[in-house]
């Protein structure tokens, strides 16, 4: 869905119609899987938001403290003047730390395809920071059709925290990574936070909590299906279920039918075998060769990377390859 039908569309028309094709795609499918973007309602994202407080999901906190320890590094390597890029609006408590700690920041542009997440981003920042200049931009940044012209004539610095890099499949990172290269351009970098490679039960309990929330945030797409899709998906009938595939280096997550059952989903009926599963999400874990070949893949270098003492996490510094 490219920006302009979002912006021409705010009582989201056709976002909606976009969920019920991908929904109803997705469980036509003889491997049925939905998109995760499409987790993200206000529910989702509020119900992420816990996610990230839980003694469990250490990415969020680790991150932050890495940001928190190299801010001063980072600055130091974009030099004075650069426009700031964020791919996503979401977290500002890591965004403020670069705000901080970057020398005379002639923009910040949040990139995000929620125009109201974008604008409260935009309002707070502009409030707490009175001569920085914000240009929020309405777009998916992974739409194929490629990126809006921000920060033109600026050096650019591009910011993807939060490991959002690990819900993309190796040839989507590509696909992000090359439409980034081209937006930041030959003198561009990317700060990109990614989630290390560890023990995998550590890797579990991350998507295993034991308060429930993210079984909660998977189970809230039939809540949202139900509601928007005229749908009578049972919500007792599922379990989440997530788990770490060490071949693959991802958690895989999954809504699994409990029972035999059928449901409705936009007039449509569908089944559901014992123990049938319905893929949301796929996170991605990394080491740093692995981070090095991804951003090799999508245009970039690695000119250094900073993680914490139990090596759970990792930012790293790409700049634009020749
Ligand atoms: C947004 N993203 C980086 C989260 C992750 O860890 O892959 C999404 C998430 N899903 C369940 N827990 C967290």
């Amino acid at each position: 869905m490219s920006s302009s039908v979002l912006a021409r569309d705010p009582a989201g028309t056709a976002e909606r119609e976009a969920f019920r094709r991908d929904v109803l795609a997705g469980l036509s499918r003889k491997r049925r899987a939905i998109p995760a973007k499409y987790l993200y309602d206000a529910q989702g994202s509020a119900l992420f938001d816990a996610i990230c407080e839980l003694p469990e999901y250490y990415l969020t906190r680790t991150e932050t403290e890495i940001l928190k320890r190299h801010a001063a590094d980072i600055a130091s390597r974009a030099g004075p003047g650069c426009a700031l890029i964020e791919f996503g609006s979401g977290s500002s408590v890591k965004s403020r730390l670069l705000l901080d700690a970057l020398e005379d920041l002639a923009l910040y542009s949040p990139i995000d395809i929620s125009r109201q997440h974008l604008d409260e981003t935009a309002d707070r920042l502009r409030r707490d920071y009175p001569s920085l200049k914000v240009e929020p931009v309405c777009a998916d940044y992974m739409a194929p059709a490629g990126l809006p012209e921000v920060g033109k004539g600026l050096r650019r610095l591009g910011f993807f925290p939060g490991s959002t890099i690990g819900n993309l499949t190796p040839p989507e990172a590509t696909v992000f990574l090359r439409q980034a290269r081209r937006l930041l351009g030959d003198d561009g970098a990317l700060v990109l936070g990614a989630d290390l490679k560890k023990d995998p039960q550590r890797l579990h309990a991350a998507y295993n909590d034991s308060a429930g929330i993210t079984a909660a945030f998977t189970l809230n797409l039939l809540r949202r299906i139900n509601r928007e899709l005229r749908g009578t998906l049972d919500l007792d009938g599922f379990e989440h279920e997530a788990f770490y595939d060490p071949v693959e280096g991802r958690i895989e997550i999954y809504f699994r039918s409990l029972r035999e059952q059928s449901a409705i989903v936009a007039g449509r009926t569908f089944s559901f075998a014992k123990g049938e599963r319905v893929h949301t999400e796929y996170s991605y874990k990394y080491d740093l060769a692995d981070i090095a070949a991804m951003a090799r893949s999508g245009g970039f270098a690695v000119a250094d990377t900073w993680t914490d003492p139990e090596r759970l996490f990792a930012v790293s510094y790409l700049v634009a390859a020749p």
